[in-house]
């Protein structure tokens, strides 16, 4: 029988790091630090069922909605193993309205990192997929001080590394660092990532569609236009297309990435940035999809040269194959939002 060569995810962020010759190790240590966290919340999703940490609390985060006790042990998880060696200067995190507060230790690092800890977070109790976004960032303000917050309201283009872990059938960890996406499956049996989905690429046009159609009085007349077009009869471009919604943006997108299709979260007249956030969420799913091939915009802006003015800056997202998304914007560009 012969044996696939099998590649850990550590053996190919060092691989990665030779990219750059004068590379002290420091990034590669973060990507392992946010795999090692991946693995722990893996552990504890996949017996949320069993222990005491489900449920409801009466906390509410920046945004106002009801956390989850698993959101915030998610949060808790992430933000230990990014602060302890000294080599992120900034952390922020969709769970905290601030910056969160390293200590001195910190001030000599180098890196950013943002995340989004436990994504699609409605779907816990009902044992959907959820997931974790993150993204990485130089610093740009003077090390050996505390960082600031111009560290982190960088845009998206400026990403050194981005990534999410989909919790769901299997624990998925997909990362870039701007040389293409590649995905690893968690092998619970050994305790690691390995390499299942080398150099992802999305296809240039696919059959799915996904958004929640239930906010369509709130659609602005383009999108509208563009969801009835999909559904039309046309065997040529493959029409009607299927629509696919989870609700978790992590599995949304993902199943897109590898099938093909678009994501969209527009926005409304009530909520004109839509409800995602552009740091948490849609900058780093901008870097993943440009970096295997696609697409991503605000509907009149790429997502990758917004410039963010405050953490929890919300932004409409359409997200997906390059000929999707060339195709959304041809009907919004003739009814504008
Ligand atoms: P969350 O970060 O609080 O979990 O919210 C973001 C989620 C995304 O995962 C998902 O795509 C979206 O909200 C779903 O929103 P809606 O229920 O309005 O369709
Ligand atoms: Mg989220």
């Amino acid at each position: 029988m012969k044996f696939q060569s099998i590649i850990t995810i550590d053996r190919h962020f060092i691989e990665q790091e030779k990219r750059f010759p004068y590379a002290t190790g420091e990034f590669t240590k973060i990507l392992y630090n946010l795999s090692l966290a991946a693995k722990i919340v893996t552990r504890d999703v996949r017996k949320a069922g069993l222990v005491d940490i489900l449920g409801i609390t009466s906390e509410s985060n920046s945004s106002g909605e009801v956390q989850k006790k698993l959101d915030m042990y998610a949060n808790d998880v992430f933000v230990s193993v990014m602060n302890h060696d000294g080599i992120v200067c900034a952390l922020a995190s969709e769970e905290n309205d601030g910056l969160i507060e390293l200590d001195e230790s910190s001030w000599g690092g180098r890196y950013v990192v943002v995340f989004d800890p436990l994504d699609g977070s409605s779907n816990i109790d009902a044992n959907v997929s959820i997931g974790t976004i993150f993204s990485i960032y130089k610093r740009v303000s003077p090390a050996g001080k505390a960082s600031e917050l111009r560290d982190v309201l960088q845009p998206g283009y400026k990403q050194i590394g981005a990534g999410y872990v989909i919790y769901g059938s299997s624990t998925m960890f997909v990362y870039t660092t701007g040389n293409g996406v590649h995905g690893f499956t968690y092998d619970p049996s050994c305790g690691e990532f390995l390499l299942s989905h080398p150099n992802m690429k999305t296809p240039a046009r696919g059959s799915l569609y996904s958004i929640n159609e239930g906010n369509w009085v709130s659609f602005s007349d383009g999108i509208k236009s563009y969801i009835s077009w999909l559904k039309e009869t046309d065997k040529p471009t493959g029409r009607p297309y299927s629509s696919r919604y989870i609700g978790s943006l992590v599995a949304d997108f993902h199943r897109n990435l590898l099938y093909g299709g678009i994501y969209i979260y527009p926005g409304t007249e009530k909520a004109p940035q839509g409800k995602l956030r552009l740091l948490y969420e849609c900058n780093p799913l901008a870097m993943i999809i440009e970096q295997a091939g696609g697409k991503a915009t605000n509907g009149t802006r790429r997502i990758l040269d917004l410039v963010p003015k405050e953490l929890h800056e919300r932004s409409p997202l359409f997200i997906g194959s390059p000929e999707n998304v060339d195709k959304a914007m041809e009907f919004l560009n003739q009814s504008p939002a």
